[in-house]
């Protein structure tokens, strides 16, 4: 028995209860956050936390540094102090094409007198924040931003809150002192949803995850860090005085000191990869690039190291950088640009958008010209006038945003931006409903702009996918009145196609032809091709197979509508309002009239599907459906089609030239499907399979 004065004695059964639930927790931590493979639910986890913290209350002196209630500590006097680096922390030096590479590697050979192929490890270069942590006989003591790289400030006690740093190392060879260099970051999707709260909050947001994991690693008040959803990724380490340490025998590369950092529970990033020679490292680049909008974190380019630390330390470091390692740069995703004009564009369901005309730009691999601004209150949150130099960001498909403007270059000529009271188009009068940001167009079907938008989008490829029917056929068409509503497409013909701009005798016939095959949609396909307000591909699929029948659905009162899986209020009264429009009622029946049969959903099958309600990932390449088919038979079945494989995903569908999801899928022993057997299971839905 233990006790200091004043505090009752702690019993050694206590104390040894105290250590069991320390040791549990920090094993669910590793298999959480490490391991990604957490083993028991978050309830249990947040159960066993709270005993050791019971325990902790009643003895106080139970209480260590190290403990797992003793992540978020109250406001902290050394944050942001001096933290200096007893190894200084190097930056990168940087290749920005191939040929950069190349150079790269012919030195490293050069210097190493070797003519073979060099051993590099590719590591993803994560777009967050550098940090060093020291570990002291495996506990947390320091953590430290990279600051001028030999100075860096102190941020102790907000990376403590961050889940993933392990405050103290597990295993039984954890050396006495060790330093751990890595990035701390924010996850795209959680990036996403900060966000989202903190816009409903009314509270500024973010302009990209990096600056959102820098927001939160400089907050003065831990608790604030603590409720963001920061990540640590580590990519380096130095043990002090390791020859009398038994790791030395493993520590001779780079790859194998990232074991041991996994092994005392700290996150490495496992899309690191080993590869012989700088064709592979080029490969590497392409498959990584290739992936990059999949990835759940941002990268902003591509690390390659001598995986040899006996070769690294021969080539050592010039000028802050070191010789054995360089980061391929990948497009920036955000870059300035001018604004040049501000227009407003009618959308389908008459929603009044401003977009920004660009100086053109090349952002995120592509050259951008228009960025949306979404509505009048986001011009005004960006105080954005023509004429400002702005930010402007495109990552991945998603449309280029204008993230803010450098208000220090506004020209002296700048022009405010003002909101049209009339539709651009058709000049009808513009409605906004109060407590809406969304300003609409009230012309309906007589706005050409709506009836353009209304036929490309159920023309459009997730909708009835007709082909030759692309935005300036159906502008053409509009333009010359020869369609207004959907239904009206069906009346064409070849003779009144033949006049318009690049239509010849083939491509009219192919066009009359195409959709005339698209007289029989499946429901899902085209409830979604009829546009009604917030239904998109996922509700449409919904009301489908909950309805099952397009008469049933439109007889739905919102209350039945409500009862299908994700549909609130909102989406229920679009709906239910799409319905009861006389003019679409007209449009359905001139469709009905006009021979479109939709057919009815299959109802049944996805309750009988042995993929109803499982998680499934698709890889590589298939040879009889494209992934699109391939996701939406899934869905049919009730199956959840995600991006990343983890230990809990049921299925893999690995087609060809599947890559490191499969790696990833066999370690986690996930069930993988090659082409037949996904075959096989998608044919059992109607009866084919045996
Ligand atoms: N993945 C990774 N990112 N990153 C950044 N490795 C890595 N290494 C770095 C930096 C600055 O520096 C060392 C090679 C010095």
């Amino acid at each position: 028995m233990t006790s200091a004065p004043g505090n009752p004695p702690v019993p050694d059964a206590v104390q040894a209860k105290a250590e069991a639930l320390r040791q549990d927790i920090e094993r669910h931590n590793f298999h959480y956050y490490v391991q990604d493979d957490p083993l028991i639910s978050d309830q249990d986890y947040d159960r066993l936390l709270q005993q050791l913290q019971d325990l902790e209350q009643q003895y106080p002196e139970l209480v260590t540094l190290d403990s797992p209630t003793q992540r978020v500590g109250p406001l902290a006097d050394t944050l942001f102090t001096d933290a200096p680096h007893a190894v200084p922390m190097l930056s990168l030096d940087n290749a920005f094409s191939d040929d950069d590479l190349r150079d790269f590697d012919r030195r490293v050979r050069e210097r190493l007198g070797l003519e073979g192929p060099m051993e590099y490890a590719c590591e993803p270069k994560l777009d967050g924040l550098a940090v060093s942590l020291l570990y002291s006989n495996g506990v947390l003591q320091r953590a430290a931003t990279r600051g001028d790289g030999t100075v860096g400030e102190d941020i102790t006690a907000n990376v403590r809150t961050i889940g993933s740093v392990p405050l103290r190392l597990r295993g039984q060879q954890v050396p006495p002192e060790l330093e751990v260099r890595g990035e701390v970051y924010m996850p795209k999707a959680a990036f996403e949803t900060l966000n989202r709260s903190l816009a409903a909050a009314g509270e500024k947001t973010f302009v990209n995850p990096r600056n959102a994991a820098a927001g939160s690693l400089r907050q003065k008040n831990p608790r604030i860090t603590a409720s963001r959803p920061l990540q640590l990724c580590c990519y380096s380490a130095t043990i002090a005085d390791s020859d009398s340490n038994e790791n030395s025998a493993l520590e001779k590369s780079h790859y194998k000191l990232l074991g041991l950092l996994k092994g005392w529970g700290l996150r490495i990033n496992e899309d690191v990869e080993l590869v012989q020679g700088i064709d592979a490292c080029l490969d590497y680049y392409q498959q990584l690039h290739q992936r990059r909008d999949q990835l759940p974190y941002e990268i902003d380019g591509i690390v390659y190291k001598v995986n040899d630390l006996a070769q690294q330390q021969r080539l050592g470091a010039v000028s802050r950088a070191p010789r054995w390692a360089i980061a391929r740069k990948l497009p920036a995703q955000e870059v300035t640009s001018r604004v040049l004009a501000v227009e407003f564009q009618v959308g389908r369901t008459g929603a009044i958008t401003p977009v920004a005309r660009l100086e053109p730009a090349f952002v995120g691999g592509v050259t951008v010209s228009n960025a949306t601004l979404h509505n009048m209150d986001e011009i005004r949150r960006l105080d954005l006038h023509v004429g400002d130099q702005v930010m402007i960001r495109r990552a991945g498909d998603v449309i280029p945003q204008v993230v803010k403007i450098l208000a220090e270059h506004r020209p002296a000529d700048a022009q405010a931006v003002i909101a049209p009271r009339e539709c651009p188009v058709c000049g009808s009068a513009v409605d906004q409903p109060e407590g809406e940001v969304v300003a609409r167009c009230s012309g309906g079907i007589y706005c050409p702009a709506q009836r353009r938008e209304a036929n490309r989008h159920y023309a459009s490829r997730k909708a009835l996918d007709i082909e030759g029917l692309g935005d300036k056929v159906v502008q053409l068409l509009v333009d010359q009145g020869l369609v207004k509503t959907i239904a009206g497409l069906y009346h064409l013909t070849v003779a009144e196609l033949l006049p318009l701009e690049r239509m010849a005798e083939k491509s009219a016939s192919n066009l009359v032809a195409a959709i005339d095959a698209s007289r029989q949609p499946v429901l899902h396909r085209f409830i979604y091709a009829l546009g009604i307000r917030e239904v998109g591909e996922a509700t449409a699929k919904a009301l489908a197979s909950h309805f099952g029948t397009l008469e049933a659905l439109m007889a739905a009162g919102e209350e039945q509508l409500q009862q299908v899986e994700d549909v609130g209020p909102i989406v229920a009264a679009h709906v239910r309002q799409f319905f009861r429009e006389p003019h679409n009622q007209e449009i359905i029946h001139g469709l009905a009239q006009a021979g479109v049969q939709w057919q009815a959903a299959q109802r049944s099958a996805r309750a009988e599907s042995p993929l109803n309600g499982k998680k499934v990932v698709l890889t590589g390449t298939l040879s009889a459906m494209t992934r699109d088919e391939a996701k939406e038979a899934l869905e049919a079945l009730g199956a959840k089609v995600v991006g990343s494989v983890s230990a809990k995903t049921d299925y893999l569908v690995a087609g060809e030239a599947a890559g490191s999801k499969r790696d990833k899928a066999e370690k986690l022993q996930v069930e993988i499907l090659d082409e037949s057997a996904f075959l096989h299971l998608l044919s059992q839905r109607d009866g084919s399979g045996d």
